[in-house]
């Protein structure tokens, strides 16, 4: 019985949500209206175009669809602008440890994200290397909490959906896995993730023998 571990980007592996907020926040402020942390709290796992939806939902502002089409690029390029200069110390902690452990032991590793600016990001900060596949924004048509992005990297892995163990940080993306059949690990805060099937803060709060646990049974 071979298990497969799945992996969200920012949230899970990296913490690119800041970089997020202040794009949108630009973008908020050019079309005149404020944007909180607090409200960025409902982009996250959220696909670019539900975002700007969102986002449009908050400062009560109409978009024709050619308005739409440009904001999102220009959100893209100041998110792109914020990225350019990550490196290895923006890993969030522990988890090159669980990645080296998976991939000492020879277990698949996939990335499972929304985002459409995943591979450069995982080349940024080195852990490229560690994933055997990478499915995100540019692979699927239904976003979280749709199972398609982790049923897709179930296939591309070559293991059964309900021998993958998901690690996600939203609402959506917990949702998605549990759709997917799949063991689902939150990361992040204890009352919001309540539907996970383990709980974590973060991963340096997961040891070794939980992760040999997982893969054995
Ligand atoms: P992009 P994840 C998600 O990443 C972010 O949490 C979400 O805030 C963002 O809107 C989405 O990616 C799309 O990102 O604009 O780069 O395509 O948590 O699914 O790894
Ligand atoms: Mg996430």
């Amino acid at each position: 019985m071979k298990k497969g571990f799945i992996f969200d980007l920012d949230g899970v592996i990296v913490d690119t949500a800041k970089y997020h907020y202040l794009a949108w926040k630009k973008l908020a402020n050019e079309l005149g209206f404020e944007f909180t942390v607090e409200q960025n709290e409902l982009f996250k796992g959220v696909s670019r175009k539900r975002c700007l939806e969102i986002l449009l939902d908050i400062g009560k502002r109409e978009a024709t669809q050619e308005e739409f089409d440009t904001w999102m690029v220009e959100k893209n390029v100041d998110y792109l602008k914020y990225i350019e200069n990550m490196d290895a110390s923006e890993i969030l902690p522990d988890v090159p440890k669980v990645l080296q452990y998976l991939k000492e032991n020879n277990i698949p590793i996939a990335l499972g994200s929304a985002s459409k600016n995943a591979q450069p990001i995982l080349e940024k900060v080195g852990l490229l290397p560690y994933f055997d596949t990478i499915v995100d924004g540019n692979n699927v048509t239904k976003a979280k909490p749709d199972p398609e992005v982790f049923l897709l990297a179930a296939k591309q892995l070559g293991v059964k959906p309900e021998d993958c163990v998901v690690f996600e940080d939203a609402v959506a993306g917990v949702e998605a896995a549990n759709a997917a059949k799949m063991i689902s690990i939150g990361i992040g805060d204890k009352n919001v993730l309540t539907e996970a099937n383990s709980i974590f803060t973060d991963f340096t709060e997961i040891n070794i023998d939980f992760i040999k646990n997982l893969i054995e049974n």
